[in-house]
């Protein structure tokens, strides 16, 4: 028997099973190269403990090890297994290249204002200031998406075909699915969902819905 790659993943996703978490990215991109992997379940205790801290000093999911590698930051490793496996980054090197840079526009430019409103609406939502900042958080959303919309235009990727980089930017963008920031983009609506319909999109989500559904009886 071949010793398969070991990701972590939350025990119970507070997402309920929704697919938001990031070990989702890495799910997804391993069904995509149809690359077996098993999960080790951590509770948020485990994760800080000393054991899980040797795999990421920031005691966070996901992780993921094969062999003598161990690596944390969801971004990294779905490069590490695009750059493993055909599929999932263009072979033409500038094509790759584009395919980077998108990569780090969906982690550096698109996804910071989406974290910053989950902060602001779980952490800092009984804060006096809080409505004004989820307000200003939320302009920054709405200008990305529509940048965003803007170079999507009519195509159905980011750059050619599907990439990375479309895996972690649609990841990226279900975070604010139902806040009706996306709503106001159909463009990027139908963007998420041809990712969705792909067969290892699903695959991966019903992985991750199994574990919610086996520990949330
Ligand atoms: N930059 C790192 C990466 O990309 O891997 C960030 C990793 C990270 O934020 N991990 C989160 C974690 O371990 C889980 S994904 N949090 C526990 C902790 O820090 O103690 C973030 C997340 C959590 C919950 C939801 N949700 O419920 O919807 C969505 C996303």
């Amino acid at each position: 028997m071949p010793v398969l790659p070991v990701i972590t993943a939350f025990e119970r996703s507070p997402d309920r099973g929704r697919g938001l978490a990031r070990d989702m990215r890495v799910r997804w991109a391993l069904e995509e190269v149809r690359q077996p992997y098993d999960v080790r379940l951590l509770s948020f205790d485990a994760m800080k403990q000393p054991d899980h801290r040797a795999r990421n000093p920031f005691g966070q999911i996901p992780t993921y090890e094969d062999g003598e590698l161990t690596l944390f930051e969801s971004g990294a490793i779905v490069l590490h297994i695009a750059e493993r496996h055909p599929g999932l980054l263009p072979l033409e090197p500038h094509a790759r290249a584009r395919a980077l840079m998108w990569m780090f526009a969906a982690v550096n430019t698109v996804e910071p204002p989406i974290f910053d409103r989950t902060i602001a609406l779980i952490v800092e939502g009984k804060e006096a200031w809080a409505r004004e900042r989820l307000g200003l958080v939320e302009e920054r959303i709405r200008k990305r998406l529509a940048e965003l919309a803007g170079h999507l235009g009519g195509a159905d990727w980011l750059d050619g075909e599907f990439s990375a980089a479309d895996l972690i930017m649609v990841t990226v963008l279900r975070r604010v699915t139902g806040s009706g920031l996306l709503e106001e983009q159909p463009g990027l609506m139908d963007y998420i969902a041809r990712a969705e319909a792909r067969p290892a999109y699903q695959r991966a989500f019903e992985a991750q819905l199994a574990v919610f559904n086996a520990n949330n009886q």
